[in-house]
């Protein structure tokens, strides 16, 4: 049974939504300890066709419950990287890493980790009054669970440098300004822009996605000549599912293409 996150799974589609609506669904053990829960069922689903990500109430994700960190008493410290070593990291590799795309709704005020986990996930929306605050700074820590590495090769490293720095919410039309987010939509539109999705999610190329997933975060590191390889290789893969025969068909026969996810 889950509580700090609401999980459903529904044709393939996995539900997560981030369930602490007083404290703003900011991160807590149990919240880790859910989602990774959650996350162990979807990387073990065969037909797993994509993740839709939000949150309950008027915020999306605060980052860090801060109320779960006890004051340190002078000369006292704490081991910080033991938090994201242990939470974080796994969650934010494992999201991308899964064979299917994760589609973020942003719902609200998405700040410090909550921010994080907006931009680790492959397509984000956002509601018009959502914000985004790097609120790292506010607390004298640095970016993590991935945002310096998300922030930069989203928008550039000026403004990762301003955001970071300086802490000032970045509002979701200024978001889908810069890139940061793939579109910004009226508050009023968040339930059937996610039915949307669904059934894009449910009827689209699922293989195809994944394998466009891959290759578009493989990029980053990756020359023009490695990047033409991984190309070959994955297209070979797709030239071997049943989507892409069904999907040639399709066209040839001038309908739509009825997609299975293999
Ligand atoms: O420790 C580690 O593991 C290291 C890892 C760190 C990763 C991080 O994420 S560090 C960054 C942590 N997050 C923050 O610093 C953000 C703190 N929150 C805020 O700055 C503001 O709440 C917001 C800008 C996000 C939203 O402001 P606003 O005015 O819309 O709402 P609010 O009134 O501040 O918040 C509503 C309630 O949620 C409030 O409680 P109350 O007064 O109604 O009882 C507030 O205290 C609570 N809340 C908001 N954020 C957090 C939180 N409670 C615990 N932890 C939070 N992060």
């Amino acid at each position: 049974v889950f509580e700090a996150i609401l999980f459903d799974y529904r044709d393939g589609v996995g539900y997560i939504t981030l369930n602490r609506p007083d404290r703003l669904n900011s991160f807590t053990q149990q919240m880790h300890d859910e989602l990774r829960e959650a996350m162990d069922f979807l990387e073990s689903r065969a037909d797993l066709r994509g993740v839709i990500l939000t949150g309950a109430g008027r915020g999306f994700c605060a980052g860090q419950d801060l109320g779960e960190r006890q004051p340190l008493e002078p000369g006292q410290f704490r081991d910080l990287g033991e938090a994201l070593e242990k939470n974080y990291k796994p969650l934010i590799t494992r999201l991308r890493a899964l064979p299917a795309p994760v589609v973020c709704f942003v719902n609200g005020v998405a700040a410090g980790a909550g921010m994080s986990l907006a931009l680790a996930c492959d397509l984000v929306f956002a509601v018009q009054s959502a914000r985004f605050i790097q609120a790292f700074a506010k607390i004298s820590l640095v970016p993590d669970a991935g945002s310096t590495h998300f922030l930069p090769r989203l928008v550039g490293t000026q403004r990762a440098m301003g955001a970071a720095l300086l802490a000032e919410p970045v509002s979701a039309e200024q978001a889908e300004q810069w890139g940061m987010i793939w579109k910004c939509i009226a508050d009023d539109q968040l339930q059937s822009q996610i039915q949307t999705v669904h059934t894009q999610l449910t009827t689209g190329a699922t293989r195809a996605m994944a394998a466009t997933k891959h290759a578009l975060y493989a990029s980053a590191d990756n020359t023009l000549q490695q990047q033409l390889d991984l190309e070959i290789e994955l297209q070979r893969e797709m030239g071997m599912t049943e989507d892409y025969r069904e999907g040639s068909k399709a066209f040839r026969e001038k309908r739509k293409p009825l997609f299975q996810g293999r």
